[in-house]
């Protein structure tokens, strides 16, 4: 997962974290001391103002989930284990349903790909997907999508984040939509060039417009 992804807003995210300064974490290390940790991971007025104007959460509200993430991460970042668990709660669905999708979600959230969700990453991520517009959530959609992270779909990509939704969805009867009949159909309404990989923008640009697809195909409603 070494790839830098980018667009618009992930490159703004990934400017804070790049910024900031990285846990050198030693695994023997006690986390708890020598000092506050929180302290080094402080939020400048600019971060507050520009996650502000990306979140469209009030400054205040930017400032409470700073406090309880970190509290509840001192390192201030999630692994995956630590994302499923704070996913799970976000959704408020049952797990079993989420679990399958969670990996994905956590890719799309993960915008510079280091394998951690930071907290700037989580915050955008999360103010995106739950009231960001319908663009923007299906930026964040075809990130789901891209398994390798590599910038194009191709149709082997499209199954197995597809069986994800369909039990996150809770559709039952797989075998009247098979999961793989779909992902073949989808993919020659998806890829107009017909190079067999499908872009980001062929991917918004389609499900823009067609909304019966996009309910199965978008986790964030
Ligand atoms: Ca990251
Ligand atoms: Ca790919």
């Amino acid at each position: 997962m070494g790839n830098t992804k980018s667009s618009s807003n992930r490159i703004g995210i990934s400017m804070i974290n790049q910024k900031r300064p990285q846990p050198s974490v030693n695994k023997h290390q006690n986390l708890s001391e020598p000092d506050d940790p929180r302290s080094k991971w402080a939020l400048s007025e600019r971060d507050i103002n520009f996650l502000s104007s990306q979140t469209g959460l009030s400054q205040d509200e930017i400032r409470i989930w700073h406090e309880k993430f970190f509290h509840d991460n001192p390192d201030g970042r999630l692994d995956r284990n630590e994302f499923r668990k704070l996913y799970r709660l976000l959704r408020q669905e049952c797990p079993e349903r989420v679990d399958n999708m969670c990996d994905h979600v956590f890719r799309a959230f993960d915008v510079d790909g280091n394998g951690y969700v930071e907290f700037g990453e989580f915050l955008l991520g999360f103010a995106i997907c739950s009231r960001g517009d319908l663009r923007s959530r299906l930026d964040y959609a075809f990130e789901c999508y891209d398994l390798d992270s590599n910038g194009y779909i191709t149709e082997d990509e499209i199954e197995p984040v597809l069986r994800g939704m369909y039990t996150l969805l809770g559709i039952k009867h797989i075998e009247d939509y098979p999961p793989d009949i779909v992902a073949k159909d989808l993919m020659t309404k998806l890829d107009i060039t017909k190079d067999g990989r499908v872009t980001k923008d062929e991917f918004i640009h389609f499900l823009m417009k067609e909304g019966m697809y996009r309910n199965t195909v978008n986790p964030f409603h």
